[in-house]
C-alpha cells in the first residue's frame, strides 16, 4: 500500500475509534474532491449506510434551530414502534450543514455553530458545515460520500441541512431517507415551497415559528396542495413547531420514525437507496466525461483541429470525433 493510500485508511480507523480530528480530516478530503476523495469513497462505500434525514426550506425558516432540537430528542433513540418493542438506541448523531452561499459562508457557518452550540461539547454529536466553494455539482457528489464516511465512523443517524432554493440544493436535500420541508406561517409560503419543487420531495412538513400568526392558513394551504398532488401510499404529515422553544420537536421525531417504519415495511427504503445510487453513478459518470472533454478541449491536437475547421478542411463534428478517438486510443 502506498503512503497516499494509507493516509485515508488510517484516518478512517481513527475516525471509527472515535477520533474527531481524523473524522474532520476525512470530511475535508471528501469536500475537496479529486483523487484522494475517490480513495476515501472506495474505503467507505460498502459500510452500512446511516439513516439520513434531510432538512430543507427557505433561508431563515428555522432549519438549524430545528436540527439542534432534533439532535437532542434523537439522542434518546428511535421510539418503539409496531415491530420494535423497545426503543433503539442512537449513540451518536452526525449533522452536515450545507452552506450554499459560498461568498458569505463565514457568517452562515458561524451562525450555525452558534445555534448548535448546545451540542458543541457533546462527544456523541458531530456537526460539520460543508461549503459549496462555488461548484454545486461537486457538492452533490461530496454529500453522499460524507454521509457514508459518517456511517463508516459509526454514526447510525445523519441529519443534512440545506437551504431549499435552487435545483441542486433541492436534490441534495431529497437525497435522504426522510426529507423534512420547513415552512413558516405567512402569506404564500406554502406556494413558494411548491414553486421551489419542495412539495414533491417532502416526506414530512413542518410549519415552524408556530408562535406567529398564520399557522392554520399555512397548514391548510399545504393540505390543499397535497390533496391535488398525485397520491402515493405515504401522505406527508403536516406538523407545527416552535423550534426556538422545542415545541413540536418530539412529534417531529415520532413522524420521522413513522416514515422510517413505513419505508422499511414496504421495501421502499431499499428502492429509494438504489435510485439514489443510480443518480449518484450518473453524476460520477458526468464528472468523468467532463474531465475527458476538458482534456481534449485544449492542446496541440485541439488547436490543429480549430485551424482545420477555420480553413474549411474539417467540420466540427468530425473534428470532435477525431479528438475523442485519438484520446481513447492514445
Ligand atoms: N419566533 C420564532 N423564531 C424562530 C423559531 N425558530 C427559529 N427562529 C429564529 O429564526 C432565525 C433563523 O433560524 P435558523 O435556525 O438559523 O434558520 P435556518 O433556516 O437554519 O437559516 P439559514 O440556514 O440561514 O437558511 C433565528 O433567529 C432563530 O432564532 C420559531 O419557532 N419561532
Ligand atoms: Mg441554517
Amino acid at each position: 500500500m502506498s503512503p497516499t493510500q494509507r493516509a485515508p485508511q488510517q484516518l478512517l480507523e481513527g475516525a471509527a475509534a472515535g477520533d474527531r480530528v481524523s473524522l474532520a480530516r476525512l470530511l475535508s478530503v471528501v469536500e475537496r474532491g479529486g483523487e484522494s476523495s475517490s480513495q476515501v469513497a472506495r474505503l467507505v462505500y460498502a459500510s452500512a449506510p446511516p439513516y439520513t434525514v434531510g432538512i430543507t426550506g427557505a433561508p431563515g425558516a428555522g432549519k438549524s434551530t430545528l436540527t439542534n432540537q432534533l439532535v437532542a430528542v434523537a439522542r434518546g433513540g428511535w421510539p418503539s414502534s409496531g415491530r420494535r418493542a423497545d426503543s433503539e438506541p442512537i449513540h451518536q448523531v452526525g449533522v452536515l450543514a450545507i452552506d450554499p452561499s459560498s461568498p458569505f459562508s463565514g457568517g452562515a457557518i458561524l451562525g450555525d455553530r452558534v445555534r448548535m452550540q448546545q451540542h458543541a461539547t457533546d462527544p456523541a454529536v458531530f456537526i460539520r458545515s460543508m461549503a459549496t466553494r462555488g461548484h454545486l455539482g461537486g457538492l452533490a457528489l461530496a454529500v453522499p460520500d460524507a454521509v457514508r464516511v459518517l456511517g463508516a465512523a459509526g454514526f447510525p443517524l445523519v441529519i443534512v441541512e440545506t437551504v431549499g432554493v435552487g435545483q441542486m440544493e433541492v436534490e441534495v436535500a431529497s437525497a435522504a431517507d426522510t426529507t423534512i420541508v420547513v415552512v413558516t406561517p405567512g402569506w404564500g409560503d406554502a406556494m413558494q415551497a411548491s414553486k421551489a419543487g419542495l412539495l414533491e420531495i417532502a416526506d414530512v412538513f413542518v410549519v415552524n415559528k408556530a408562535d406567529r400568526p398564520g399557522v392554520n392558513e399555512a397548514r391548510r394551504d399545504l393540505q390543499q396542495m397535497l390533496d391535488l398532488s398525485a397520491s402515493s401510499d405515504w401522505r406527508p404529515p403536516v406538523l407545527t413547531a416552535v423550534a426556538s422553544t422545542g415545541e413540536g420537536v418530539e412529534e417531529l421525531w415520532v413522524a420521522i420514525a413513522g416514515h422510517r417504519a413505513h419505508l422499511e415495511e414496504t421495501g421502499e427504503l431499499a428502492r429509494r437507496r438504489e435510485a439514489r445510487l443510480a443518480q449518484e453513478l450518473r453524476r460520477v459518470l458526468s464528472a468523468r466525461v467532463l474531465e475527458e472533454v476538458r482534456a481534449v478541449g485544449a492542446g496541440r491536437r485541439f488547436d490543429d483541429a480549430v485551424r482545420a475547421i477555420a480553413e474549411g478542411r474539417l467540420d466540427p463534428y468530425r473534428a470532435a470525433e477525431d479528438l475523442l478517438g485519438a484520446r481513447s486510443t492514445s
